[in-house]
Order: structure tokens, then sequence, then C-alpha cells
């Protein structure tokens, strides 16, 4: 439906171009924007602190970031869709650089329609989270977008994150195995480099036996900065033959840093240096 450039593309080309596998994600809330930067932007009544933040925050760590991660919460919560509409596409215009909507979407084929117009259409995100519960009917309408990403939950960061996924299923394998092997086909089914998953720093065990199930796949590897992800682990679990395959997401550690380009640059370099 898209005729703009591949995500897979757009992110190869800008983890290149930026020597980057950092992903920075965008979720901008008033209370840790006001802790973290009290005086620029005191006064929450003002117009747009959302945006504000989020455009100096780009400007500022852009040079270090393969891709952006605006968290739909963080702005659906305040009514800012116009702005994350807005930011979305001063991202790619500005910057050349690839935007995943950490959405999270899955529901039955219609809605799922409307989901993936959401994403990709209205806000004309290049990519999408999509959580793989309800099955793989769910996830193929946001596939008929020719060129857009679809990053599917496989094995979250979060301490619950083992209470179903970590199940063994009845042909011997977890959930979340499971869910790597049945996305890497669905993957090769629509031509390749259609589908990543999401892995979360925190489990580098898991991280490592996702790798050794799906070959050179994209991974979104949330986890790293305030949830305490090992960035050595996660990039020796999680790296491809050609050391890389990986968007590693930091949100918080970076956003809300005393100096967010700082942070930017030595995480991206810290991750440089276990490739
Ligand atoms: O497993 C996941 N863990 C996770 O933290 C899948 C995600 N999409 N996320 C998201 O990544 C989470 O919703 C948040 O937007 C970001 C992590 O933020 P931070 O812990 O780096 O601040």
């Amino acid at each position: 439906m898209s005729k703009q450039r591949p995500f897979f593309e757009k992110l190869r080309s800008a983890q290149e171009r930026k020597n980057s596998l950092l992903c920075v994600g965008l979720d901008p809330d008033h209370v840790s924007i006001a802790k973290a930067r009290g005086n620029e932007y005191a006064d929450p009544a003002r117009h747009n602190v959302i945006h504000r933040f989020c455009s100096d925050t780009i400007a500022a760590t852009a040079k270090y970031a393969c891709a952006f991660k605006p968290n739909a919460a963080f702005f659906s919560c305040y009514e800012k869709e116009d702005e994350l509409q807005s930011l979305i596409f001063h991202i790619q215009r500005s910057y050349s650089t690839p935007v995943i909507l950490d959405a999270k979407r899955g529901d039955i084929g219609n809605t799922a329609e409307r989901y993936a117009e959401e994403a990709f259409v209205r806000f004309g995100a290049d990519a999408v989270t999509v959580n793989p519960y309800m099955g793989c009917d769910t996830i193929e309408p946001f596939l008929k977008h020719e060129g857009k990403g679809v990053i599917v939950l496989c094995r979250t960061s979060n301490p619950g994150g083992s209470d179903f996924q970590d199940l063994v299923t009845k042909g011997g394998l977890r959930l979340y195995e499971r869910v790597a092997v049945k996305m890497a086909e669905l993957d090769e089914r629509y031509g390749g480099n259609r589908i990543a998953l999401v892995v979360g720093a925190t489990r580098p065990s898991e991280l490592a036996r996702v790798r050794e199930l799906v070959g050179d796949m994209e991974l979104l590897i949330p986890g790293i900065g305030a949830q305490g992800g090992d960035v050595e682990a996660t990039v020796k679990a999680g790296k491809n033959r050609h050391g890389a395959g990986m968007m590693i997401n930091s949100s918080r550690g970076i956003i809300y840093a005393q100096d967010p380009a700082k942070a930017a640059r030595a995480t991206r370099d810290e991750i440089n240096s276990y490739r």
C-alpha cells in the first residue's frame, strides 16, 4: 500500500550511516520531564511541553540513533496524537531515520486492519509492535502494508514475561520459542525482511536461544538502561553473524539523562564495543 522505502532498508542504512544499533525510545511523561529538566519545561500547562521535549530530545540524539521508538501510550494519554504524528514525520524527513510505533496491537482481522491503518497511514510509522497472543491471522493484516515492518512480541523484558511465555507447548518448545519459529516462517512466506521480534535485554539466555532459532532476523531489544539489562551480555547474546541484527532500545536512560546526546553516544559506543 505504501510506496515509501521499506522499513528494513531504511533501518540498515541508518545503522551503517550512524554506526549504531541504538534505538532511542520516546516515552515522555510530565512528571519525569519536570524532574529531569525542571527549569526548561517547568510549566506543564504551557503549550506543547510533550512536543518540545521530544523534538529537543530527537535533535540531541538523532546522530546516534538507528531508529526512534515512540510508545503510543505516552501520547494518547495526554491526547497528543497529533503531536505524535508530526514528530514521526519530522524524524523521517529531517533525520532520515525510521520510526517504530510501539503500540503492541493484536485483534481479530477486521479490527487489526484498522490498527494497521492507524499505525502506517494515520501516524505514518515505518514499523509497529504487535502482540501475537491472538494468532497469526491477527498479524497478517499488518503485513499487507508493503514495506512496513511488523515487530512481534516474543520474550518480553518485564518480570512477568515468564508467566506465559516460558510455558512448554505440546511440541516441547516454550511459548516464546514457538512464537520465534512461527514468525520466522511467516516472514519467509511474505518474502523476508518484514518481521522482527521483541526480546528483552533482561533475559540474555532467552535472547541467545531466539538468535539460535531465527538466524539473522532483526531483533528489537528493550530493557537496557532503566530496567537494568546488561549491555555486554545483551550484545553478545543477541548479535547475528554480522555483529548486527539488533535495535537495542533505551528510553528513560537516554531521554531523561542530564545530557541526552552524551548518554546516546555513550550507549551507542558501549554497544559497538561488544559487537
Ligand atoms: O518487552 C518489552 N519491554 C519493554 O520495555 C517490550 C517493549 N515494547 N518495552 C517498551 O520499551 C516499553 O513499553 C517502553 O516503551 C520501552 C522501555 O523503556 P525504558 O525501560 O528503556 O525506559
